[in-house]
């Protein structure tokens, strides 16, 4: 296939002024005229022809200035079309006609049908599914668009922008036409028509103008989309605040659909949402899941201006408004939330998914440099590392400057298609500071390792910390240079007090190690005593530490650190620390070392009444098996792993089983609300509630909790202490029966049914999903169900996915390949999943081979999978 590179870029020839749309919506056979204005760029010689993109289209008609253009004069293939003649200097209009079937479109690309509803995905290139364009992120237009179906099919025809006006059109059938007065790219365009149901409300933006708030879902679901309004309320509120960013609309609108690739869709004042981040209510949706709409939704809106306002000028640039947007997100929620539990929540995510994406064969810088298939770089890497990036800015110039570089940014580039260079000189600019270094952190892929060593001098009473960075090779890119990490750091002293004093030399008092050269030596002077090193408090940059640091220092941290997400980390490196050396002895076969040390300080923890409950329930969640995996790096043996984290989650839990039972008891009673405080004893209590189980051998408690469950929180977590511990348990299989009689009519919640039965460790539950995807029930082609089922299996069961006999890759790989027919994103996204083959034993790197070139050799891949494939076997 193509390979797309950063550095041929090119603006277009032809400038669009405007695009007219019109839509005759039909399932099979829905009519599209585009009329588009355009003029010939200046510079750009007369002979140069109109080059429009297409994906799978066929033209129906083609007119210049209203007159059928000579078919002499232009070329038309299903993937581009391509104008001549056209005039020298003056606007002209091109007026393209297609017919395209939205009901047999299964990419879930351009425009298709969920549930009988219209709907349109595209980002980052579904707009040439439906009309011959300029589709391209830098090609901003003004558009119209008028929507034209039948009455009973569709009572609803949304667009972009502002509501025109509409009416009855002909026999059984009406229109609505849509004006978006703000020039946007392609791929910030949507349509939705169909019979919805709808909640309203308003928002009063700062200036006074009144915002209509529309959200429309399935009929009957309109009680499950209040806490999304509310979050979208505080959203916009928010955005005032912290950014002085306002609303630019009259209207507002969200709809949740239940077929969706992504998890949602910023389309300018037209979101369209995944319905899993939209619909919650105590009985049907956990904590996590309320957490993940207010971020969701917050997120969607934040990119009315990062994103929107101004968008990206190609699609290397997709972190320029993802890294930033996420960076957004994650702001607000730590202001809504516990903002350290928030930041340890994020830094799990990132080492859990971003960090082996950066040491694998799928590794990319956070601005790619060359791509096949654009839709295969949505990942964490764009997204999450791409906000620490911002993070680190603000960490370098400082909050103040920060919001002025931001301000800079939207005053300088709003309207336009930015690049990572225009945002970056932004913050030069407003902090004074170069940031020609800092920008290899958009450049350069891979997790740099810091290595840091401490010597203090007891006579002369100073302290010297050395530190050096390394950065391993990634595809493409053998050599690295030094980059700028900030490290954030305290020096704690024997009293737990904090050393007030900063490194001798410039830039250093900040609270901040800037390490900008390959290695660095930072001394303090007149330390009273022998200080303990916290270093990447907050995880300030994302990089691995290597540090030589006594459990008893860890242990220091832990108690005295003033910042909370730091004494989580001395705690977690405390646990890492134990499960990889049991995790090696158990690969050996030998016997395990006690942890005693571990647990005393995980039980001390949970019995502390002074810590806020989420933080207690984090730190008692240990390092999951892929985390225990990531740090031992290569010949994993997931059985091995997963025998050593068993035998230290049982000696934590029988070490502290009266903390934990009492524990366990202590979810709030009453009426539910989903805020941060009762989610937190919820965690508290659900996590205790696992390791009591454990410690009793006994599903019984879980079993009685299940039974008495008011709330799908305690629920799920209950069954996710049976199917977990205990999977062939009558009490389990009968809790599962409950289950699914119970919630058979809400796709949504059966998806956790489904979940939990694939996340059930070892060899045997590749059986169970099989039978599971065979159920004559079964949907394939709704994306959350393949998530729910086989995504859970083969990215969240490390010993049920790897099983010896390489069973659980082949099974994979058949339904990469049966999906690919369907929907190419979805299929390379589950694919993904085999990212770190490279990093297991021998005999199953083996067997994960044979798997990916059993894909390879399919035949008539799409080029998302051949990319995914192609690039983890290179
Ligand atoms: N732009 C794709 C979905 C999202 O990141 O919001
Ligand atoms: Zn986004």
């Amino acid at each position: 296939g193509q390979v797309f590179k950063l550095k041929d870029y090119k603006p277009t020839d032809f400038v669009v002024e405007r695009i007219d749309l019109t839509f005759e919506l039909d399932p099979r056979e829905t009519k599209v005229i585009s009329r588009v204005i355009l003029h010939r760029r200046e510079g750009v010689a007369k002979d140069v022809p109109l080059v429009f993109d297409g994906d799978e289209l066929t033209l129906d008609g083609l007119q210049l200035d209203g007159s059928d253009i000579d078919p002499a004069l232009y070329d038309v293939t299903p993937d581009t079309l391509v104008i001549r003649g056209l005039p020298e200097s003056a606007p002209f209009e091109v007026t393209v006609s297609t017919t395209i079937s939205p009901e047999t479109n299964t990419a879930l690309m351009g425009l298709y049908r969920t549930n009988g509803v219209y709907c349109t995905q595209c980002e980052a290139e579904g707009f040439r599914r439906i009309t011959y364009f300029y589709d391209r992120p830098d090609v901003l237009a003004v558009y119209t668009v008028t929507i034209i179906a039948s009455k009973d099919e569709a009572k609803y025809l949304l667009s972009n922008g502002n509501y025109l006006g509409g009416g009855n059109y002909d026999e059984g059938r009406h229109f609505a036409a849509w004006f978006d007065p703000h020039p946007k790219p392609s791929y910030l365009f949507a349509l939705v028509a169909g019979d919805l149901g709808l909640i309203e409300d308003t928002f009063t933006t700062m200036s006074g103008r009144e915002v209509a708030l529309k959200i429309y879902v399935e009929h009957g679901k309109e009680p499950r989309a209040g806490y999304a309004m509310d979050a979208l309320k505080r959203s916009m509120r928010w955005d005032e605040e912290v950014y002085g960013r306002e609303y630019d609309l009259d209207i507002f609108q969200i709809v949740a659909v239940s077929d969706f690739n992504m998890g949602a869709m910023e389309n300018k004042g037209l979101n369209v949402f995944n319905d899993k981040y939209v619909l919650a209510d105590p009985a049907t949706a956990t904590d996590a899941d309320f957490a993940n709409i207010e971020a969701i939704i917050a997120h969607e809106y934040f990119h009315n201006w990062t994103g929107n306002r101004i968008t990206c000028r190609d699609w290397f640039q997709l972190c320029l408004k993802e890294g930033l947007t996420v960076y957004r997100d994650h702001a607000f929620s730590a202001d809504q939330r516990s903002a350290p539990v928030k930041r340890i929540a994020e830094i799990r995510l990132l080492k859990a998914h971003q960090f082996p994406e950066d040491a694998g064969p799928l590794a990319h810088p956070v601005r790619p440099e060359s791509y096949r298939e654009i839709n295969n770089f949505y990942t964490t890497t764009v997204y999450e590392k791409g906000s620490e990036v911002v993070r680190m800015i603000r960490t370098v110039v400082g909050a103040e400057d920060f919001r002025k570089g931001m301000d800079l940014y939207f005053e300088r580039h709003d309207g336009d298609a930015a690049t990572i260079e225009d945002f970056l000189a932004c913050f030069a600019e407003a902090s004074g500071r170069d940031f020609k270094q800092f920008s290899l952190w958009y450049s350069q892929a891979g997790t740099p390792s810091v290595t840091v060593s401490t010597d203090w001098n007891e006579a002369k009473k100073t302290f010297k910390v050395t530190l050096e960075q390394s950065l391993a090779p990634t595809p493409g890119q053998s050599r690295k240079a030094p980059m700028h990490i900030p490290l954030a750091y305290g020096l704690i002293l024997p009293d737990g007090s904090e050393f007030a004093g900063h490194p001798t030399g410039k830039e250093a008092a900040d609270g901040v190690l800037h390490l900008t050269r390959r290695r660095q030596v930072f001394t303090f002077t007149g330390v009273p005593g022998r200080p303990v090193l916290s270093i990447n408090r907050g995880f300030s940059a994302p990089v691995n530490i290597a540090m030589e640091q006594s459990t008893a220092d860890l242990a220091h941290i832990a108690r005295h650190d003033s910042d909370g997400v730091a004494r989580w980390q001395a705690i977690s490196e405390q646990a890492t620390r134990h499960l990889v050396e049991a995790s090696r002895l158990a690969r050996d076969g030998r016997n395990l070392p006690s942890a005693r040390d571990l647990a005393d300080i995980l039980v001390a923890t949970a019995a502390d009444d002074s810590l806020e409950p989420a933080f207690r329930a984090q730190a008692l969640t240990l390092p999951a098996e892929s985390d225990i995996a990531r740090e031992i790096g290569s010949n994993i043996d997931p059985d091995a792993i997963h025998a050593a984290r068993e035998a230290v989650l049982s000696e934590i839990a029988r070490a502290g089983l009266a903390v934990f039972s009492d524990l366990a008891d202590g979810a709030p009673k009453g009426p539910y609300s989903p805020g941060a405080a009762d989610a937190g004893r919820r965690a508290l209590a659900g996590i205790a509630m696992n390791y009591a189980a454990i410690a009793e051998g006994s599903p019984a408690r879980a079993k009685a909790a299940f039974d008495a469950a008011d709330n799908m929180t305690t629920l799920s977590q209950a069954l996710q202490v049976m199917t977990q511990n205990f999977p062939a348990a009558a009490e389990t299989r009968q809790a599962l029966d409950t289950f699914r009689t119970r919630f058979a009519d809400d796709p949504l919640v059966l998806d956790k049914w489904y979940s939990l039965q694939a996340l059930a460790p070892g060899a045997g539950t590749r059986a169970r999903v099989e039978e599971l995807l065979a159920g004559k029930d079964f949907d394939r082609t709704n994306p959350n169900r393949m998530r729910a089922l086989v995504g859970a299996f083969t990215s969240g069961n490390p010993t049920g996915f790897n099983a010896a006999d390489g069973g659980g890759y082949r099974l994979l790989a058949r339904e990469v390949v049966d999906i690919d027919k369907r929907n190419p994103q979805l299929a390379a996204r589950l694919l993904t999943a085999m990212r770190s083959w490279r990093s297991l034993e021998a005999e199953r790197q083996e067997q994960a081979r044979l798997a990916l070139v059993s894909i390879r050799s399919a035949g008539n891949l799409s080029a998302d999978v051949s990319d995914i494939v192609d690039r983890m076997l290179a």
